[in-house]
């Protein structure tokens, strides 16, 4: 007999309704899309049909694997849960008592669903913090607007694509990435919206958009800056006057010497140092902003938005101070169009036609940028490219938190709040790297500096990493400087190092227990991020078919082992209840609905929109509910926090890449060519699924993007095998030439085909022959935050030679 299960398709962060049909056998006889979930509206990209394959792959993992021989000799001994269990408990207890809690780490990949409750399982004994690639993905972006808006919102995704006049791709492919918001964006277009997008390569986005943007790799905060510059000149940043000033630090007066905004104290000798001045344009003379009433000093204070005014300090000097925006327009007037082309090797008239679009959307609906999880911000200058984005978005005048423009999604607070978390139990301390990247640990305060983790497991200092526990990760794929990572693997430091996954890979061959994950068709998952801009649906997977062998869901193992060291913190008895919590306690009852306690009931339900949708709450900071948390209480264009941080300047400046033709001309003599790595592929998850013939079909072999002309100089055609190598090491791909690459740049995709592709006899690769992160490192990663720069370093191309 067949049935049709409701559930929800894992592979990216689209989280795509799906109804598998299965059979009595355990076989899964259909994939469709849901189209009752409007998330996807029924349809699904080729990552989800595969799930038949890959629930039926002869090479899952099936039981918990001991290490029999030497580290990576692949000698493995079949043992039990319950013994997995007993010697991961046995070694975190002596751990702690030995070194403490610091020496054990988690790692995990980008969201499959449990990060949080990983996060939960660390703090359970208030371990070392994750090791994560959230130094690259998604919190770059997070943690600028944050200090923007003072709050965990994402105004680069959480938009209402579908009601755009103009969208900029920035540095993001939704086509391939999510396709949540592919299929808003398509529809927007149909609508008449204009698209733009800004990428070194021409993809599929591209192909649907109205103009192409290419920019050299890592040099988004130039392009940014001279856009702001042409909403100066031209005066049209005025039509955001009334919402710049009502709700940012755009007209807070500056002191231009101190790079400080001007206080009260400034001015009488007994004003607060936390009060600011603006000048009113009603009464003609200075007026208090008090941050703790988010009030002036007295009523009908119009703050005037640009200009510099004279101002009497307390020792009756008189001192010029400029608006906080006045001194923007002034820093950014150098990036003139030729300035900006030639920094980013983008022709002078895309840069004047890429403005002319953002300016004049398609009637008069808003205008709409969106950087999604920040793959422009890879880069040595990450978060002042993102601040550049980000203001110039508000400068564009976005309805704010309302139809057509950003919305204030809480589902980012829900997914760090401590009650999942439990981030209150572990006070806030050290972390591997806090020193060098204070900013990365105080916006997420559960993280570690990878590059740091590596050099703790391979000398023992600060401290030594006695134990890494990875759930949905293969290091050695994931991160930047794979060589440094597969050394600290090996090392002596590393006493128990646990892997879970579906197969066999490079990280988890130099594991010491490796564990079976199962498949999103066979769990019932509980996704604790979401990143729905509208109608941010709460999915209610269910378990389609049963996992072979042993194999567990990955909450299963964090609750079993979490509940070791304390059963209190882990009440539940499955999955399904842990699901359920989530439902309640963040969506039922405080919307003031009666929780559910049959996860049948819910599963039936299929999905809830308690925040989005027709319940969605607008413009929440006009109302009250949402606060701007910064020093300011209001959107900061200005902010001191970025120079407390590290950055050179309160306001978004531009920095070449750590390597560059311009940062380290010698070095381009030889490494002559701007190298991006890790644009996504349609058919793979990062290193997933080269070995389902499905997906690896599509692209059968590891490939670099380059442009004809660079090509033909280097007598090189397509197809041909060639040596890409950087100053950390070489690897081999094949040629993919056109036109549309950005002259003087290449691209690799994220894939690092570690698996065979049996089926098809196509060969899988060693971790360090075809993978990208062989190439990358994490020097010149950005000041404050610590990201590594994997889209902009160089690298040079030469034949393959055996
Ligand atoms: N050079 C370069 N490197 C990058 C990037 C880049 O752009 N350039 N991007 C970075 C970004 S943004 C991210 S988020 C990271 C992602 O990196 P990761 O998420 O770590 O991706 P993988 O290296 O593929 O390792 C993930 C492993 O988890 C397994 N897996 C998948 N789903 C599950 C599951 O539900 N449970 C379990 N137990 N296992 C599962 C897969 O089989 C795979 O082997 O990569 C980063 N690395
Ligand atoms: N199919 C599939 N979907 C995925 C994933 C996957 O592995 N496969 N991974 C998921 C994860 S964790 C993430 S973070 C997202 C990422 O999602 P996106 O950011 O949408 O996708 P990417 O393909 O990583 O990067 C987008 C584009 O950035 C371009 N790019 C490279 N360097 C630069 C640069 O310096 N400036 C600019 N402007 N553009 C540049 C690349 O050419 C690429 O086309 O995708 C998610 N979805
Ligand atoms: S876009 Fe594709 S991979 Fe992503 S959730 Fe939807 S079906 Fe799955
Ligand atoms: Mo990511």
């Amino acid at each position: 007999m067949e049935k049709k299960v409701r559930t929800v398709c894992f592979d990216c962060h689209s989280k795509c309704g799906v109804i598998l049909t299965v059979n009595d056998n355990d076989e899964i006889v259909r994939v469709e899309g849901d189209p009752n979930n409007p998330v996807n509206d029924g349809i699904l990209c080729v990552k989800a049909f595969s799930a038949q394959e890959i629930h039926a792959h002869p090479d899952r993992l099936k039981y918990p694997l001991k290490r029999a021989g030497k580290r990576g000799e692949g000698k493995w001994e079949r043992i039990t849960w319950d013994e997995a269990l007993d010697i991961i408990e046995k070694k975190i207890r002596e751990t702690i008592d030995q070194y403490g809690p610091q020496s054990v780490i988690i790692s995990q990949g980008t969201g499959r669903g449990s990060n949080h409750f990983l996060d939960r399982l660390n703090n359970t004994w208030n371990g070392g913090g994750k090791v994560w690639p959230t130094h690259v993905c998604l919190l770059p972006n997070l943690a600028q607007t944050h200090v923007t808006y003072g709050r965990m919102f994402h105004p680069h995704e959480a938009c209402d694509y579908r009601n755009a006049g103009s969208i900029v791709m920035w540095g993001t492919n939704p086509i391939r990435s999510r396709q949540y918001s592919g299929l808003r964006i398509m529809d927007a277009k149909r609508n008449g919206s204009r698209v733009v997008v800004v990428d070194p390569v021409f993809r599929d986005i591209a192909a649907k958009a109205d103009l192409w943007v290419p920019v050299r790799p890592g040099t988004d905060g130039a392009l940014a800056l001279g856009l702001t510059n042409l909403m100066f000149q031209s005066g049209k940043f005025l039509a955001a006057e009334e919402m710049l000033t009502t709700w940012t630090n755009a007209p807070f007066l500056v002191d231009n010497e101190a790079r400080m905004m001007l206080r009260e104290s400034d001015l009488m000798e007994d004003g607060s140092d936390e009060h600011y001045v603006v000048w009113d344009k009603n009464a003609g003379g200075i007026a208090i902003w008090r941050p703790e009433s988010e009030s002036f000093d007295r009523d009908g204070v119009k703050p005037t938005l640009m200009g510099a005014f004279e101002v009497e300090l307390k020792d009756g000097s008189k001192k010029t101070c400029k608006t906080a925006l006045e001194t923007y327009k002034d820093e950014v007037a150098v990036w003139t169009p030729e300035k900006v082309s030639a920094v980013t090797w983008t022709p002078v008239e895309k840069i004047l036609e890429m403005f002319e679009i953002i300016t004049n959307p398609t009637d008069d609906k808003p205008s709409l940028l969106t950087a999604y999880l920040g793959a422009c911000m890879m880069t040595s200058n990450a978060l002042q490219s993102g601040r550049a984005i980000t203001i110039l978005q508000l400068l564009l005048n976005p309805p704010l938190d309302d139809k057509g423009g950003i919305y204030f999604n809480t589902f980012w607070e829900f997914m760090l709040d401590p009650k999942i978390t439990a981030y209150d139990r572990v006070p806030p301390k050290l972390r591997l790297g806090y020193d060098k990247h204070p900013m990365y640990t105080q916006v997420y305060g559960n993280a570690n500096i990878p590059n740091d983790v590596w050099d703790a497991m391979l000398t023992g200092e600060p401290w030594p990493v006695k134990v890494m526990i990875s759930v949905a990760n293969d290091p050695l794929g994931c991160f930047e400087n794979a060589t440094k990572i597969h050394e600290a693997l090996l090392s002596d430091v590393l006493e128990l190092n646990v892997n879970m996954d579906y197969f066999m890979t490079p990280g988890a061959e130099l594991a010491d227990i490796v564990l079976p994950a199962a498949h999103w068709s066979e769990r019932v998952g509980n996704f604790d991020e979401e990143l729905y801009p509208e109608p941010c649906p709460f999915n209610i997977p269910q378990k389609a078919v049963k996992a072979p062998g042993e194999a567990w869901d990955d909450w299963d193992f964090m609750r079993n082992l979490g509940k070791r060291f304390d059963p209190e913190l882990w009440p539940w008895n499955s999955s399904e209840e842990m699901q359920l919590w989530r439902l309640n306690e963040f969506h039922l009852i405080p919307n003031g609905k009666e929780p559910i306690t049959d996860y049948e009931v819910a599963a039936k339900q299929g999905y809830f929109i308690e925040y989005g949708g027709e319940n969605r709450t607008t413009r929440q900071h006009e109302k009250g509910l949402v606060k701007f948390q910064t020093p300011t209480m209001r959107i900061e264009v200005y902010s001191e926090q970025m120079p407390s941080y590290g950055y050179d300047s309160p306001l978004p400046s531009y920095n070449e890449p750590f390597e560059s033709p311009y940062s380290t001309p010698d070095l381009y003599k030889e490494y002559d060519l701007c190298l991006t790595t890790g644009a996504r592929d349609y058919a793979f998850y990062h290193s997933a699924w080269t070995n389902i013939a499905h997906q690896r079909i599509l692209e059968p072999w590891p490939y670099i993007e380059l442009n004809e002309e660079d090509a033909r100089e280097r007598q090189i055609s397509e197809g041909e095998w060639l040596w890409v190598e950087s100053l950390r090491g070489k690897i081999k791909a094949k040629a993919r030439i056109s036109k549309g690459v950005i002259k003087g740049a290449v691209s690799m995709c994220r894939p690092n085909y570690k698996h065979e592709c049996k089926e098809l006899n196509l060969p899988g690769y060693s971790w360090n022959e075809a993978n990208p992160n062989v190439l990358t490192t994490a020097d010149g990663s950005d000041p404050g935050f610590g990201a590594a720069p994997m889209r902009s370093s160089l690298c040079k191309i030469s034949k393959f030679t055996e």
